[in-house]
């Protein structure tokens, strides 16, 4: 599931996969707030929803042959650090794709998705998305209530916002 933390995405294409080579487990990523599942069955996304009270969803592709002119645009927006004051659920149907998140030093880790890969990205983490070389990416979004996605980027200052204030892990020692 999880590359390391990678390489400065400035230099270089989001898209290429920026392998570390230094592999994080899944209690690294929990660590951090970051749930991932493999769920084979549709039924297990509807017990996860249900559980955590998710009444709605929406399902979305990322790809050139699917938004056109806007594709390049979007991709690069996805990819502009932001957090969200929810969760943000992504149940990946087709094709893959990297969300990056911010480890407790604040390095980058990128976690590869495909196919039956579910992740619960906590409200208030930074983090950032890119399709891969292939790009083309389907995704299941699940919300709790209505279909909302308000990215908050970095760079306004974010510093004083109660759910990245609630969200901050401790520094490592
Ligand atoms: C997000 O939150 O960055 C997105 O919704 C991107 C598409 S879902 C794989
Ligand atoms: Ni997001």
């Amino acid at each position: 599931v999880a590359g390391g933390p990678e390489l400065a995405p400035a230099d270089g294409d989001q898209r290429l996969p920026h392998d570390s080579g230094r592999d994080i487990n899944e209690e690294e990523l929990k660590d951090i707030g970051v749930l991932y599942y493999r769920i084979p069955e549709l039924a297990g996304v509807d017990a996860l929803a249900h559980e955590r009270d998710y009444k709605n969803r929406d399902e979305i592709t990322v790809s050139p042959a699917k938004m056109g002119d806007a594709y390049e645009s979007k991709v690069r927006m996805f990819f502009d650090e932001h957090l969200h004051e929810d969760e943000e659920i992504r149940y990946i149907r087709d094709g893959k794709g990297y969300f990056d998140v911010r480890s407790k030093g604040d390095e980058w880790v990128r976690i590869q998705l495909e196919k039956d890969d579910l992740i619960i990205l906590p409200a208030g983490i930074y983090h950032r998305f890119t399709t891969d070389e292939d790009n083309y990416i389907q995704a299941m979004r699940l919300f709790k209530e209505e279909p909302k996605w308000t990215p908050l980027n970095r760079s306004n200052d974010l510093d004083g916002n109660e759910y990245r204030k609630a969200c901050e892990p401790p520094l490592p020692n």
